[in-house]
């Protein structure tokens, strides 16, 4: 289906000890994004999502491209190919309608970010890598440019060591696990978003909350955004599992040259390139906004 690995969980409620949650919410880290506050119970638990939910079926699919785009202006690289969203969730129905030719009473939901149920902690929990410093998934092989999603079945699946990955990320409760004695993403932050004393990141102050999810008029004076108009990469660009990690997406030269020309279009092009893409999430006047700060810098 396009899919880079797949691990399996039993659900059940993750702990606060595994999914902090409220202390990030409390600590006020999740700045603007006022939907992290609601449905918190069923983002634990995805029983509560799903009804007589007995398993997770966490997918990955890599997206690390073999190259990037040039000039003054970047845009995250998981924004360069189709919307993700749209992208994993039709690989997800197709995976569901083959499960269904062998077992027609299959009954799955699929989940990426627009239901409430955390990715990366289910990820953890099939034993498929660990969260590194930087707060994002580390692969194993893939790296951590890597889409996360699940999907929710009621059926219990046969011969799956459900308790194994469990247990490894019990052991290694607080992240890390694999990162060792490395900092190059915390010292790399332009921001400060990242910190040694906090298992978190601090949204107020990252570029990629700040250009994406930030609807304020004018970015916060001190943002140091790095040529980014849309996410921000630094984090994960200076992780040794990124640069060992093969690339999964061929980006062409008209997409490319696309990429590179969108700074300069007009209201019409942009909306209609963002159509089918992750740049869908802001508006144009986020766009222009993002634009002239990066200019300013
Ligand atoms: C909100 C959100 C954001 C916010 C906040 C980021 C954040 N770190 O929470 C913003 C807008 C900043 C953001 C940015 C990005 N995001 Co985002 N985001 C999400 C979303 C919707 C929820 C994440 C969440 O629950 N945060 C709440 C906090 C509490 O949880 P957490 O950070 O996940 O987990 C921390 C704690 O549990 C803590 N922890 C773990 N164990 C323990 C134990 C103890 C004792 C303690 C104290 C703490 C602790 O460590 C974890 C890591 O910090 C997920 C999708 C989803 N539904 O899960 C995508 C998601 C995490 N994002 C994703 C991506 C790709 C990005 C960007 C890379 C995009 C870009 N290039 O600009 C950046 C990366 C920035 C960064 N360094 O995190 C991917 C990540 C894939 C991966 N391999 O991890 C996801 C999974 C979407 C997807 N479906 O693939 N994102
Ligand atoms: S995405 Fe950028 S600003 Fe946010 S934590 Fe990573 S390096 Fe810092
Ligand atoms: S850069 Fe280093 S500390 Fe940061 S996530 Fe990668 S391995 Fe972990």
């Amino acid at each position: 289906m396009g899919f880079s690995d797949c691990g399996f969980s039993r659900a059940s409620a993750l702990s606060a000890d595994e999914y902090p949650l409220e202390q990030w919410l409390d600590g006020g880290c999740h700045a603007g994004m006022q939907y992290m506050e609601r449905n918190t119970a069923m983002r634990r638990d995805p029983r509560l999502l799903v009804e007589g939910a007995r398993t997770v079926i966490s997918l990955v699919a890599a997206y690390k491209p073999d190259r990037q785009m040039e000039g003054p202006f970047h845009i995250a690289m998981y924004a360069y190919g189709e919307d993700y969203h749209e992208r994993l969730k039709r690989m997800m129905y197709q995976l569901i309608a083959l499960i269904r030719e062998r077992y027609p009473d299959f009954e799955g939901k699929p989940c990426v970010d627009t239901v409430p149920i955390s990715d990366r902690h289910w990820a953890l929990r099939a034993g498929l890598g660990w969260i590194g410093r930087n707060s994002l998934f580390i692969h194993r092989s893939l790296g951590s440019f890597c889409f996360l999603c699940e999907i929710v079945t009621t059926a219990e699946l046969e011969d799956v060591q459900y308790e194994s990955g469990q247990a490894e990320s019990e052991e290694n409760n607080t992240q890390v696990h694999g990162c060792g004695d490395c900092h190059l993403c915390i010292d790399a932050c332009p921001n400060g978003a990242l910190s040694d004393n906090s298992p978190f990141v601090d949204a107020r102050k990252c570029t990629s909350y700040n250009t994406i999810e930030n609807r304020d008029q004018m970015l916060p004076d001190n943002l140091d955004a790095r040529g980014y108009i849309f996410g921000c990469d630094i984090c994960q660009l200076v992780c040794p599992y990124n640069r060992q990690a093969p690339p999964a997406y061929h980006l062409d030269d008209s997409r490319k040259a696309e990429l590179e020309s969108l700074p300069y279009v007009d209201e019409t092009a942009f909306r209609h390139f963002s159509k089918h893409s992750a740049l869908s999430r802001i508006k144009y006047c986020q766009w222009q906004r993002n634009i002239k700060k990066v200019s300013d810098n």
